[in-house]
């Protein structure tokens, strides 16, 4: 049999009853599992620009504690997730290099909400990525990515965040396909609890 027609995850056409498609990104740092956790959970093949580091980055890509990474994101990912019939989530992840910050503003035109992924070890990584998400006013939680760094507990991170204690923080392993949906399933709850708290306020 022809493997790409068996591969559900190529085949899978948009369900007919969708009418609810949200756009969502994905930010953090650098190596913190963007890309991992968009092709986890996409129903299609996810489009990435993932290119061989070039020697040309090394020293501007920080490989601080993740040596083994040697592709980068160099414009964005992007897939697609029907959560349930109504609703589909287009995602985008963003890189999180510095030289690419000037694609955020675009990115962020039309997004409902975000996935910010820390890794424990490098949380300082994840600042820039909810910095701007404040400053947009974009609504988002926090996935802490376990790469068996440091335990620290949920307060501690939320402390080296400076985390608003409304903002969701919940822990996954990008790699794993529920794990990564049950991110995303935590972000559109927490969107629709906006909405709705926004809505008894008016
Ligand atoms: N241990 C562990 N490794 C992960 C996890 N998520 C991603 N990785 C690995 O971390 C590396 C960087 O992930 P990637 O998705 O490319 O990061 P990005 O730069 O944020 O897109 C890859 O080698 C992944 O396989 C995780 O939850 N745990
Ligand atoms: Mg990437």
């Amino acid at each position: 049999m022809d493997s790409a027609i068996s591969d559900p995850a190529v085949r899978t056409p948009l369900v007919r009853t969708a009418d609810n498609g949200l756009k969502i990104v994905v930010v953090g740092g650098f190596g913190v599992g963007k890309t991992t956790l968009v092709r986890s959970v996409s129903d299609i093949r996810p489009l990435s620009t993932e290119e061989t580091m070039t020697q040309a980055s090394r020293g501007i890509d920080d490989l601080g504690g993740i040596s083994s990474k040697t592709s980068t994101t160099v414009a964005f990912d992007f897939g697609r997730i029907s959560l349930n019939e109504r609703t589909v989530l287009y995602l985008f992840g963003a890189p999180g290099q510095e030289r690419f910050w000037f694609l955020w503003d675009r990115l962020f035109a039309g997004t409902l909400g975000a996935v910010v992924l820390v890794d424990t070890r490098r949380l300082a990584d994840s600042w820039y990525a909810i910095d701007r998400l404040e400053h947009h006013g974009t609504p988002f939680i926090v996935a802490r990515n376990d790469f068996g760094g440091p335990k620290y507990t949920a307060e501690e991170v939320r402390d080296a965040l400076d985390l608003d204690p409304r903002v969701p923080l919940i822990d996954c392993d990008a790699r794993s396909r529920t794990s990564s949906k049950h991110v995303l399933i935590t972000l559109v709850e927490h969107l629709r609890a906006l909405a709705s708290a926004r809505e008894t306020a008016s």
